[in-house]
């Protein structure tokens, strides 16, 4: 999608510090870490977010939460003590790229709640 940053990281229009891709998902290094291990899981595919995913979007969905966040967190090491998972959705939700992205966050100890 024209004027999607994220579209464009994608697409390799924009560098970013790669840590997963295939054909469907890459995932890569937050910008802005909030933790030592933050990456950013997302469709190649634009999709704003979780709420305009489709049942087309099955099989993708499938793919990211049993194959590739899997993969991500055993291959930084966080599967051993744990990580957050975070799709901020909406004004209230935090999105402020409106593009589908999973927050993958390890590597210290997370509180709860976020605020
Ligand atoms: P949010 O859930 O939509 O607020 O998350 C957007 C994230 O994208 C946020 O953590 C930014 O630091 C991050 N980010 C980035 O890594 N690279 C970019 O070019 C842009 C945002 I724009």
């Amino acid at each position: 999608m024209a004027n999607c940053i994220f579209c464009k990281i994608a697409q390799g229009e924009i560098p970013s510090t790669k840590v997963y891709e295939d054909d469907q998902v890459l995932a890569f290094r937050d910008l802005d870490p909030q933790a030592p291990e933050h990456i950013l899981v997302i469709p190649k595919k634009h999709i704003a977010s979780i709420l305009a995913l489709g049942a087309e979007d099955k099989d993708l969905t499938g793919h990211l939460l049993t194959e590739v966040i899997p993969e991500i967190a055993r291959n930084l090491g966080v599967d051993i003590n744990g990580f957050r998972l975070v799709t901020n959705t909406g004004s209230d939700g935090g999105q402020t790229v409106e593009h589908l992205h999973f927050h993958l966050l390890g590597g210290r100890p997370l509180t709860w709640p976020p605020g």
